[in-house]
């Protein structure tokens, strides 16, 4: 199991990272209710790169997979430390579908309409996950099963949950939050909450 727990050493910070208090629950935090998932699910990748995919939800785990120890930061200030996901890291999906040279950005997009931006090279980060297990289960649907994303080096709210498709873009179009003023970055130890 890869350990990512140590991200906030190389932000220079804690690993409580300021004006967050550690909760041991894990509360659902959803824009509106949990949606229905169609029961052949896909993850479609378009956008700027080689090779535009409807990948199965079953083939991602062909593509790889990892168990991760990470932490959970939620920019409305609880943090849940030490999760157990599982899923394909975003790294791994990217060599897989071979991104375009002037590729900057990307938009992930959700089931629910939830979307969310990041540049690139904070998706090629290794604790970014395409996950579907959680302490060793399936995800559960109100955290986003069946396939979330998770970015433990940032505010949680980039990462999809109900994930439907990634959109790989040339320039940024910021997501669902970021239209309505959190950041584009989302650094817990610069807390970079609002623009
Ligand atoms: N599709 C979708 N993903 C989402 C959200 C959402 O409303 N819809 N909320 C975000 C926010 S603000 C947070 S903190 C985390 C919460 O994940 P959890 O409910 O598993 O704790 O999911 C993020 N991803
Ligand atoms: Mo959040």
């Amino acid at each position: 199991m890869r350990d990512v727990t140590d991200i906030h050493e190389t932000a220079g910070g804690e690993r409580l990272p300021p004006g967050q208090r550690e909760t041991s629950e894990f509360p659902v935090l959803s824009k509106g209710g949990t949606p229905s998932i169609p029961s052949d699910p896909t993850l479609d990748v378009w956008g700027a790169v080689d090779d535009e995919r409807s990948i199965p939800f079953e083939a991602l785990e062909d593509l790889g997979s990892e168990r991760q120890r990470q932490d959970f930061h939620c920019v409305t200030g609880w943090s849940r430390l030490g999760c157990i996901f599982g899923g394909l890291p975003f790294p791994t999906l990217a060599d897989a579908v071979g991104i375009d040279d002037d590729a900057s950005h990307v938009l992930f997009h959700a089931h629910d309409g939830y979307t969310t931006d990041l540049p690139l090279s904070e998706c090629l980060h290794e604790g970014v996950l395409l996950a579907w297990e959680f302490d060793g289960d399936p995800l559960p649907g109100d955290h986003g099963g069946p396939l979330r994303v998770v970015t433990p080096h940032k505010y949680a709210y980039k990462g999809a949950k109900w994930l439907s498709g990634i959109e790989f873009l040339t320039e940024r179009t910021p997501g669902y939050w970021e239209q309505r003023g959190y950041s584009g970055t989302a650094d817990p130890w610069k807390e970079e909450r609002y623009v």
